[in-house]
């Protein structure tokens, strides 16, 4: 519980923060929490992407039209590499996955998908046109071409060309903790490279949740992977009498131990989101062992009440909130490793 001191001291500092336009990262921890409509999403972008997503919870909107629109500012975006910007697989080709639910259980995901511009839109398609929840490859680019989207010229961006080429030098995949927050790219790999994932979940105003998630994949990944965020109850789930949950990081990992829906039941079992999170991360690093210090997991959950929460294998994770009281709020969780709260 908050007490009511607790409450003002930390309110103060958000608007303090936001008066200032000053980014400043605040501990989850100290938050007070419950308020609805809300929107919570991945990484530092999830700043800009959860005010696309307002627009729409603050005109009393459904909260999944807010988490289309909301990680659509992201694979719009060109200051990160969601989308078709993105950095390509190990043979040159970006390559899509998202993943949609809203409050009825209803859900569509594409996965490996190229060279459209909006994944979260074809996954919402699939999720409303057609009988099945996921559709892959060249039959997920098919029917998006159905439903009228343009296909894009396959063409590496300026930046991930630059990017793959010097990644062509050693050909070395291996996966980067906390890149999607790191400005400045690994000397070897170019100079862009510090983004590949978003996901986001959102409470309405009328006190329904969904959910949301889309990424290029990690870089130079195999032809054919697929990570977690396409796949319902890894990369994102949704139950809307109890919470939604989305993860970021190495996707396998996540994958193993069915993530987003395990945070959720440890919330139905009346774990906070922060705690349910952790639970799950706790699993992630068991199994892993010693091996788990070279990845990162993350999960954010935000429950039924308006309540959130995230926890991530290793520091340097951060999650973005925007609410009535706080319009860019960016929050720094504690870790499994190197706890920094
Ligand atoms: C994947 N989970 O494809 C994604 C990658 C990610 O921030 O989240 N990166 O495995």
């Amino acid at each position: 519980m908050y007490s009511r001191r607790k409450f003002i001291a930390s309110t103060t500092v958000a608007a303090a923060a936001l008066s200032t336009g000053f980014k400043r990262l605040i501990a989850a921890e100290k938050l007070p929490a419950g308020i609805k409509p809300i929107v919570i999403s991945t990484w530092d972008e999830g700043l800009n992407a959860n005010q696309g997503a307002w627009e729409i919870l603050n005109k009393g909107g459904r909260a999944l039209d807010a988490v289309e629109a909301g990680v659509m500012v992201t694979e719009n975006s060109q200051n990160c590499c969601v989308g078709l910007g993105a950095n390509p697989d190990r043979d040159g080709f970006v390559t899509l996955d998202a993943s949609i639910m809203d409050e009825n259980f209803n859900c569509g995901s594409v996965a490996a998908i190229e060279r459209i511009k909006h994944p979260i839109s074809v996954a919402r398609k699939v999720m409303e046109k057609t009988p099945h929840v996921m559709l892959v490859g060249q039959g997920a680019q098919q029917f998006a071409v159905s439903q009228g989207f343009k296909l894009e010229p396959l063409k590496l961006s300026d930046d991930a060309e630059k990017t793959y080429k010097n990644w062509l030098k050693t050909s070395e995949y291996k996966p980067i903790v906390n890149i999607e927050n790191q400005k400045a790219a690994p000397a070897k790999l170019g100079d862009k490279y510090n983004h590949d994932t978003i996901g986001m979940v959102a409470l309405d105003a009328n006190g329904n949740l969904s959910g949301s998630c889309t990424t290029s994949g990690m870089a130079f990944k195999m032809r054919g992977r697929l990570g977690d965020s396409p796949i319902i109850g890894a990369g994102l789930y949704v139950d809307n009498e109890v919470g939604a949950v989305t993860a970021t990081g190495q996707g396998e990992d996540v994958i193993r131990v069915a993530g987003s829906h395990s945070v959720v039941e440890f919330m139905r079992q009346g774990l906070s989101p922060r705690e349910a999170c952790k639970k799950v991360v706790e699993r992630v690093a068991k199994i892993k062992g010693a091996k788990a210090k070279d990845i990162q997991v993350a999960f954010i959950a935000l429950n039924k009440n308006g309540e959130h929460g995230a926890y991530a294998l290793q520091k340097g994770f951060t999650y973005s909130v925007c609410d009535k009281n706080n319009q860019k709020q960016l929050l720094k969780t504690s870790s499994y490793f190197d706890n920094e709260l």
